[in-house]
């Protein structure tokens, strides 16, 4: 009996670790260097874990021969060992703090560290069931809102009218265009419940809190249209909540930025020629 027990924990130890390494389950191809990072440090932790839950379980199984019961008695026992436990929390605690050093950096990188240099901002506001997704514009200042002035029209993220900054906003939906190669700072935010940005192929995931604005930088480099999910159950159309990440040329964001802004209205001020 113990010994069909333990052919079927390691079976079933094997067939994991089979599904593991060959199922072909992965994400879509990273592209940025931070998402690749991410990767790495991914593959690291399943290696680390992959190689400790074989151990467990192959031990598991051998003990569970080595203690069975024999004619009515068991046989063999152990009252515990001192050095094997605290040796065991040494090397599990070593393993995991030196996973969690070297997964820090990009992690800061992401989430804790400044603006870099030269880097466009861009607003996400999720709401249900889309992403309001809004420029600066030319001035490169975000206009003030406030939630009093949502109106799903007219102002989808609630502009105040009377915010110069706020006149050149650009609003868009579901749809985040962004130049290849240049650092973005996202600033997140929600109107309602919680939602969850999620860009699979910079491996970025961050919910979206309402009252809160959170920061999130990234660097796409690889030109192509990507999808955007909300990762965050947050009503009965969240399956819709779908957007496109459209990383595209550095000249060809800016054509598109100077159509979006619709036609020049640099006409002199006639206060102020
Ligand atoms: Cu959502």
């Amino acid at each position: 009996m113990a010994f069909w027990l333990a052919i079927m924990i390691w079976a079933v130890t094997l067939s994991s670790v089979l599904l593991f390494t060959q199922g072909g389950f992965h994400l879509p191809e990273a592209i940025s260097d931070a998402a690749r990072r991410i990767d790495a440090q991914f593959a690291l932790t399943l290696a680390a874990t992959g190689v400790a839950f074989v151990l467990a379980q192959g031990l598991l199984g051998l003990f569970i021969i080595q203690y069975r019961e024999r004619r009515g008695r068991i046989a063999r026992y152990l009252h515990g060992n001192t050095m094997i436990e605290a040796g065991g929390a040494v090397v599990v605690g070593t393993v995991f703090i030196t996973l969690a050093v070297l997964g820090q950096k990009v992690w800061a990188e992401l989430h804790l560290q400044g603006t870099p240099q030269g880097a466009l901002a861009i607003e996400i506001t999720g709401e249900q069931f889309a992403w309001n997704i809004r420029y600066p514009g030319p001035d490169g200042q975000f206009g003030r809102v406030s939630p009093a002035l949502y109106d799903p029209a007219a102002n989808p993220v609630g502009i105040l009218p009377d915010d110069p900054s706020g006149k050149d906003d650009i609003v868009t939906m579901n749809t985040l265009t962004v130049p290849a190669g240049r650092p973005v700072e996202l600033r997140l935010r929600a109107k309602d419940v919680i939602h969850s940005f999620f860009m699979p192929v910079l491996r970025i995931k961050q919910d979206a809190v309402p009252g809160m604005e959170i920061p999130l930088r990234f660097k796409a480099e690889k030109v192509g249209s990507y999808e955007i999910a909300c990762a965050e159950l947050c009503g009965l159309g969240h399956y819709r909540m779908r957007g496109t990440l459209e990383v595209v040329e550095p000249a060809r964001f800016e054509s598109w930025l100077a159509e979006q802004a619709g036609p020049s209205e640099s006409s002199p001020d006639p206060a102020n020629p």
